[in-house]
């Protein structure tokens, strides 16, 4: 496989499309503390990237060299199960905008995030690239999954048809600073640092978990991630979507007792079974980007904390002054 490519972002114009959010933050701070290319963004209250024409007109005056494609509708559990529309609209939308507009505009590199909700519910563990399209998808969020499938299908056409270099990078579950701490439609880290920080400052008992806490999950820290866009970016051209991930997983209950050591939360843990468990496990095998020779640094304890310094920092008050 032809895995290995060398492209460098250096001295080029890079369109980080999603910049505002969790993921794209974090590629612009990388990004900026490379200081050697140009980072381009679009404001979201100038161009909506579900809209063809807003795209290219932004991209026929921006005419970036290299995008990295992290606008997307994401949220937990519940908001995947509860908007079914909108995750596979506005998904495919944007999408099928950015995808579409790099070509015409005749972008050198693009890569697409996906999401390690595109395999099969019951694909074998760890799970890894050639597990896609093998079987059902988990009922929860099978709208975004299809939507980010269909991602990774449009890369691989643009490529077949017109021989673009666009590939697609399928991260794990993922945290951080700019996260949503909304306890409806976030997920499920969070949720929980925000839930043990209140319950801690309120006295709470307990705090209450959804589903069993028996579902297994892999959580990488974002940071990570972006630095491992920007090694793909540099150094991935195939059109096999390739796994983002840290390796190693644990259960819900285990990451909410972490969670609450982190946060000094002593109180109960109460499982709310009436809430969904979602996909029982989804461990991807990044054997094919650890190959390539990169290893992520961040440790789930020591991210956590860092996050929780930046939840303090910049959102705690805010949901106090809400509540
Ligand atoms: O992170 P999460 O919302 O999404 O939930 P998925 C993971 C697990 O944590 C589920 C449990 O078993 C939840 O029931 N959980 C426990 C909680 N307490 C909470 C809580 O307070 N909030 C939330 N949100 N969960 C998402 C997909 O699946 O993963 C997306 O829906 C996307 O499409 C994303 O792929 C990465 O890991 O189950």
């Amino acid at each position: 496989m032809s895995v290995v490519a060398s492209y460098s972002l250096a001295g080029k114009r890079v369109w980080v499309a999603g910049h505002a959010g969790m993921v794209g933050s974090a590629i612009v701070r990388k990004l900026e503390a490379r200081n050697d290319c140009e980072v381009v963004i679009a404001r979201r209250d100038r161009v909506d990237l579900r809209q063809q024409n807003q795209v290219d007109a932004f991209i026929d005056k921006e005419k970036p060299d290299a995008v990295f494609l992290a606008a997307a509708k994401v949220g937990g559990i519940l908001a995947n199960a509860t908007y079914s529309a909108d995750f596979i609209y506005d998904n495919l939308a944007i999408e099928l905008a950015v995808i579409h507009a790099a070509h015409r505009c005749g972008v050198e590199k693009l890569l697409f995030l996906g999401s390690s909700c595109i395999y099969p519910k019951h694909a074998p563990q760890p799970i890894s690239e050639d597990s896609l399209l093998t079987g059902p998808l988990e009922p929860t969020n099978e709208w975004y999954a299809v939507a980010k499938i269909a991602g990774i299908k449009l890369c691989q056409a643009y490529r077949l048809q017109h021989g673009r270099h666009f590939i697609s990078a399928m991260p794990t579950n993922l945290y951080g600073p700019n996260d949503n701490f909304d306890l409806q439609s976030s997920h499920v880290l969070p949720a929980l640092i925000r839930k043990m920080h209140e319950a801690k400052q309120r006295r709470s008992p307990e705090v209450v978990l959804w589903g069993s806490g028996t579902p297994l999950r892999e959580f990488m820290h974002v940071d990570d991630l972006a630095s491992a866009l920007l090694f793909l970016m540099e150094r991935y051209d195939d059109p096999s979507h390739i796994n983002v991930g840290v390796g190693a997983d644990l259960s819900i209950r285990a990451l909410a007792e972490l969670v609450a050591d982190v946060v000094g939360y002593t109180g109960e843990l109460v499982q709310d079974t009436s809430k969904p468990d979602g996909t029982p496990r989804k461990l991807m095998d990044s054997s094919r980007l650890y190959a390539l020779g990169w290893r992520p640094e961040i440790d789930l304890r020591s991210g956590i904390k860092s996050t929780y310094a930046w939840y303090l920092a910049n959102e705690a008050s805010r949901h106090t002054l809400a509540s």
